[in-house]
């Protein structure tokens, strides 16, 4: 049995990863440490809730003393670090809790891995790291940093660290650095999510500049697959790129997901533009292919028309989060427990 220790589980892209993992294999113990920000989700692991290989503790990454009493109290010996401010729209309108959670949070995660010893450091990273592409080119591990938002500063910062403590101490660390994320339980403030659910309500659609900026989207289970494969067998030391060849102007996926759900164009409002804009990403993610096998399952048509009916098929998910239900889940089923 390995004991992990997984932070921000209670996210998007945490929690589908402790829901996949713990449902196709039973050799990990996952204790998922998140603070449950506005983004921290419990109903997200209800398929997880009971299940005698998972443990949850509500706690923040930046505190010293706890997270050093989480490793001793379960013995971890393998860090994945998901937990992170994530939303760049947020970062802008205010930086500081970005580097307090995703810079200092990742030093502490560091220094008590330090101390215990760990046998892994896997540190969940992000395209955004490398900047911004012209219309041609793709992002590989060698592409230099160059983050533009407080957002992917603080993440190329983590980044940077982790490496030094790989360099320094020889701690044994990886990194993979993935694209746009999209699927179930992805908070609605992020496009694909927040279009959706203003188009069942009717509401506009705020499109940012022209529409143009290009993503390269992946599945969260081809992302989730990918970290699987990368702890079991990534080189220690390395950065793995992860993404699916699957590049889109945001108009191009807002039409689709109006068509899919029958709504009307006119439903687009083209706003002001984000400052500071990344124009495009893409992904080369030839190094975990070749060296690991990794390929993504998913065709982008089918997980999308399956994401979008999925936020059909769960109404009261969102609903919840829109209301502001969904924080006293925790209580419920912690607090007020008999
Ligand atoms: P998210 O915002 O949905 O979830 C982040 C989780 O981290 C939340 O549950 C939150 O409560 C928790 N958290 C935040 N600060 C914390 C702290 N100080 N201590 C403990 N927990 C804390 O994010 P996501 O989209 O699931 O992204 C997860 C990770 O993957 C992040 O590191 C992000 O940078 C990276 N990433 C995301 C994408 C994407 O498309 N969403 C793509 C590439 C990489
Ligand atoms: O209302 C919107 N209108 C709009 O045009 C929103 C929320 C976004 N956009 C645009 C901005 C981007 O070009 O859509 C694109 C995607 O935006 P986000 O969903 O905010 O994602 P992005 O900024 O690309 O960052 C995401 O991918 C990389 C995640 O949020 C990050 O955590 C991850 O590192």
């Amino acid at each position: 049995m390995k004991n992990i220790l997984v932070t921000g589980g209670a996210g998007f892209i945490g929690s589908n990863f402790i829901n996949y993992i713990l449902d196709t294999r039973d050799d990990y113990f996952i204790v998922n440490l998140d603070k449950l920000t506005y983004a921290g989700n419990l109903e997200n692991l209800k398929p997880s809730e009971g299940k005698k290989n998972y443990q949850f503790v509500k706690g923040d990454i930046t505190n010293n003393e706890f997270v050093n009493y989480i490793f001793e109290k379960f013995n971890i010996k393998y860090v994945i670090n998901f937990a992170a401010e994530s939303h760049v729209d947020r970062s802008i309108l205010g930086s500081e809790i970005f580097y307090r959670s995703n810079v200092i949070g990742t030093n502490v995660l560091l220094e008590t891995s330090r101390r215990f010893e760990i046998e892994k450091f896997f540190q969940i990273s992000t395209d955004e790291v490398y900047g911004s592409l012209g219309s041609t080119g793709l992002f590989t591990e060698t592409t230099p940093l160059s983050p533009n938002s407080p957002y992917s500063s603080s993440k190329a910062a983590a980044d940077m660290m982790v490496m030094a403590f790989y360099h320094t101490y020889g701690m044994p660390v990886v990194i993979t650095r993935c694209s746009n994320n999209y699927g179930p339980y992805q908070f609605p403030e992020k496009l694909i999510p927040l279009m959706i659910i203003n188009s069942l309500n009717g509401k506009k659609l705020p499109v940012y500049g022209d529409g143009m900026n290009v993503r390269d989207w992946i599945y969260v289970i081809d992302h989730n697959k990918a970290v699987e494969l990368v702890f079991e067998k990534g080189r220690v030391g390395e950065v793995y790129n992860v993404g699916a060849s699957n590049e889109m102007p945001n108009l191009q996926i807002i039409k689709l997901i109006l068509k899919k759900l029958g709504k009307s164009e006119d439903l687009i409002e083209f706003v002001k533009d984000r400052p500071g804009h990344d124009r495009r990403y893409a992904i080369d993610s030839s190094k975990i292919q070749n060296e690991l096998g990794w390929k993504p399952g998913f065709i982008f048509e089918e997980a999308i028309e399956y994401t979008v009916d999925w936020y059909l098929k769960n109404k009261s998910w969102w609903e919840r989060i829109i209301s502001g239900e969904y924080q006293k889940y925790y209580y419920d089923l912690y607090q007020n427990r008999k």
